[in-house]
Order: structure tokens, then C-alpha cells, then sequence
């Protein structure tokens, strides 16, 4: 008998074989996935998208509250709005805002105020958090664990993105106030990552980096 309102976990043991096979497998794939910043015009469908979302919904989520809301955009007028507007912020963050000591680690990564991707990407995905949600009386309650529920589905959302055989980048514009005013969204919901979502241009290049080997980035106690 299940706890009221709890059903049967559905689980499908995997044998300890292929579950190596398949860790060694999706660290490949995963390892495959660069951030570009050169995107192609080429269209995707809307199904695509809609289908990435859904992914990053499935999300682990503080209290289940899935306090997210993302915004796709295709139509080109709006994709330059954000542009411009994210080019404005940016360009005074390059100029004025960044200080040396964050400079210094991003010049290896090519990165600047000219956001070509915004536009040439055919998606641009806002992810908003959401920071209060609407109690049951009515009133304004609040969310919990936002920022790292919707970190992990920004996560499960690139990876999505990358297993389908597209490419994403996660820009940061600062501050994103713009993209409430622009995409009409309530106060309560924070702009948190735009991505746009398309193909590789032809030529599309990556920087030159590596990734920090395992006995840098993990510890195990046995
Ligand atoms: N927000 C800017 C700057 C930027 C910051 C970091 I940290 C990056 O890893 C890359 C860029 C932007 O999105 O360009």
C-alpha cells in the first residue's frame, strides 16, 4: 500500500556492465559539448525547444515549486531589442564595470560587448527564477532553493540542447533588469541566463582551453 498521495517508483535496473559502458559513454558526449560564440542562422524547430524545456523542467526543484519560467523568442525584432539592450549594459560593463582581476581570466576567452549570437542564433531562451510564488489564500509567499533549482535546470536544459546535436551559450548580461521590461514579466520574476539556442556557424570557433583533470576537481574518502 502507498503513503497518501505517493505512487510506485518506476525503475528499471541497469546491469553494473552497462552502467560503466554508459558513465564512460556520456562523459565523451558530455566532454564534446564547447561553448561557442558564432552561431548560424539556420532555423530549428519550435518542437525542439519545446522539448528542451520540458527536460529542464524535470528538474529537482526546491519544494517542488519549479520556480521557473523561460522565455523563447524566435521573432527577430524582439532578439534585437534584447541585443541592443544587452549590448548597452555590456558595453558599460566591459568599459567601466569589469575590474582588472575579472579581465584578466576572461581575455582568454574571447568575450566582449558585441552580442552577434543574439540575433543570429534562430532561439534565444530567458531563463527567469522565479523569487515568490502565489499561496494558495492568495498571498505572496516564498520560493525556496530558486537559484540552485534553476541552475541545475539550466544545466539539464544545455544538455539537452547539446544532446540533440545543437549549441548553446550561457551569456549573463548584468544588470538583465531589460529583459523584464522587454518580455513583459512580473517583479517577482528574476532574469537569470539568456541562451541562445541554433547550429554552429560555418568556421564557428572555440578558445583554446582545457578542462581541469579529476584529481583536481573531486576528492573521494574510501
Ligand atoms: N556577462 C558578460 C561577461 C562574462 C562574464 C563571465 I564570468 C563569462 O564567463 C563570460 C562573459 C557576458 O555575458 O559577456
Amino acid at each position: 500500500m502507498s503513503q497518501d498521495g505517493f505512487i510506485p517508483l518506476e525503475w528499471q535496473e541497469v546491469p553494473v556492465s552497462e552502467m560503466e559502458r554508459r558513465s564512460f559513454e556520456i562523459y565523451i558526449e558530455a566532454s564534446k559539448r564547447r561553448t561557442t560564440r558564432h552561431f548560424s542562422k539556420r532555423e530549428v524547430s519550435k518542437n525542439i525547444i519545446e522539448k528542451a524545456i520540458l527536460t529542464a523542467g524535470t528538474a529537482p526543484n526546491g519544494a517542488h515549486l519549479q520556480p521557473w519560467t523561460w522565455v523563447a523568442i524566435s521573432n527577430q525584432e524582439l532578439k534585437q531589442k534584447i541585443r541592443d539592450a544587452a549590448e548597452i549594459e555590456e558595453t558599460k560593463t566591459y568599459q567601466d564595470r569589469m575590474p582588472e582581476a575579472w579581465r584578466e581570466v576572461l581575455a582568454p576567452l574571447g568575450t566582449d560587448a558585441v552580442k552577434t549570437h543574439l540575433t543570429d542564433a534562430p532561439w534565444v531562451v530567458v531563463l527567469f527564477r522565479q523569487s515568490k510564488r502565489k499561496r494558495e489564500n492568495g498571498e505572496w509567499g516564498p520560493t525556496y532553493y530558486s537559484t540552485e533549482s534553476c541552475g541545475i535546470a539550466a544545466g539539464m536544459f544545455i544538455s539537452a540542447i547539446h544532446r540533440v546535436g545543437l549549441t548553446t551559450l550561457t551569456h549573463t548580461p548584468s544588470p538583465m533588469g531589460f529583459l523584464s521590461e522587454i518580455l513583459d514579466r512580473p517583479k517577482h520574476e528574476v532574469a537569470m541566463l539568456i541562451m541562445p539556442v541554433g547550429y554552429p556557424s560555418d568556421g564557428a570557433e572555440v578558445p583554446d582551453i582545457e578542462r581541469k583533470p579529476l584529481e583536481d576537481i573531486a576528492i573521494f574518502f574510501e
